[in-house]
């Protein structure tokens, strides 16, 4: 089976990549650069879904699109949906200047997989809950790795990828997904 992952982001590309050479080595993973206007929404599902549509219309094979972002309580949930948008204008050092005086650190990663078939679109939920670190640390992952601690743990994702890829939204979304593909 072949499935076609459209990103324009290269490192969901190879976490997916390494997540589905574990989990299902049978299944050959391709990447499309895909860079189109999402749609302006709170909810990861509803961009999900027209992406994949989008993505469909250019591609035409079966192909799954990934929306995802940072959710941080005491910012009433930005940057959210945001959160490609908002690393590129002010990145980690700007998000811990916006949570200098918050006490209420804790945040989540949302993923959704909206996968077109040929047919129709089905969608996958991961989340990650954790908090926001103090201080960026790490080098390893991508995005806002350098300051997301995964609940119960002291690392960021950044300082430990293996933490990263058994408790991350994108891991726990890819599982949800390839256990619908083996179905
Ligand atoms: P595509 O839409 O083309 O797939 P994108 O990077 O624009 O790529 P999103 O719109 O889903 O993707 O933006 C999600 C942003 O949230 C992403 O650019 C990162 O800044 C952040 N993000 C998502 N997953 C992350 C992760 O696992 N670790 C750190 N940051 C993450």
């Amino acid at each position: 089976m072949e499935i076609l992952f459209a990103t324009s982001n290269k490192h969901k590309f190879e976490e997916a990549k390494s997540f589905f050479g574990n989990a299902r080595p049978a299944l050959k993973l391709t990447h499309q650069p895909f860079d189109y206007s999402e749609i302006r929404s709170d909810n990861v599902e509803e961009i999900a879904k027209d992406a994949a549509a989008a993505a469909y219309k250019q591609f035409k094979k079966p192909l799954f699109v990934e929306d995802s972002g940072l959710f941080i309580n005491s910012l009433n949930d930005f940057p959210g949906t945001f959160s490609a948008w908002t690393m590129k204008k002010i990145g980690n050092i700007g998000i811990l200047r916006l949570m200098s005086d918050s006490t209420d650190r804790t945040a989540k990663f949302v993923s959704c997989i909206a996968y077109h078939d040929g047919k129709k679109i089905s969608t996958f939920i991961g989340t990650c809950e954790g908090s926001i670190a103090i201080k960026i640390s790490g080098v390893d992952g991508f995005g806002y790795d350098p300051i997301f601690i995964p609940q119960g743990e002291q690392k960021t994702f950044a300082q430990s990828i293996q933490l990263k890829n058994k408790l991350s939204h994108r891991y726990k979304v890819l599982l949800k997904f390839c256990e619908y593909l083996h179905d």
